[in-house]
């Protein structure tokens, strides 16, 4: 039987709808998480897909052309355990976008 990987992407708000039509017009299922960056506390989406091995090429190129890296000017969020009134938050600018991408090797895979 072949191997198959799990394919977690996590993409920005904006690049989820392109990259959910790219992915079934080339019929791939996926399921669509909504997440929260850990950095700029934003909303973005993490896109479960399970592909078999040799199709993995096939996914990574969707995600690639479906997923736009951009410039963002952000504040940080204050960390939880500083004093609000001690904490000052400069803009600062980061790259977002594109997809943060981890394959993972999978044991084993039902449909019930
Ligand atoms: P966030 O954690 O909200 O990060 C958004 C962007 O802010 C990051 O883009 C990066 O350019 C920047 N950034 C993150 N931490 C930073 C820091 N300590 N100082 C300065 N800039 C920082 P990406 O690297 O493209 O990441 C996009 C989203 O992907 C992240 O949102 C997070 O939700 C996820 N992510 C990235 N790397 C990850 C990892 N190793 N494990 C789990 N999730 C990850």
């Amino acid at each position: 039987m072949a191997g198959i990987r799990l394919v977690l992407a996590i993409v920005q708000e904006k690049d989820v709808g392109r990259l959910i039509d790219a992915l079934t017009e080339d019929g791939f299922n996926a399921t669509m998480l909504a997440s929260t960056g850990g950095f700029l506390r934003e909303g973005n989406s993490t896109i479960l897909i399970g592909v078999e091995d040799a199709q993995i090429d096939q996914v990574l190129a969707v995600i690639q052309r479906s997923a736009h890296r951009r410039e963002q000017f952000v504040s940080p969020m204050p960390p939880a355990v500083e004093p609000v009134d001690s904490y000052v938050t400069y803009p600062v600018k980061v790259e977002v976008g594109g997809a943060i991408v981890f394959v993972l090797q999978v044991e084993k895979m039902a449909r019930f």
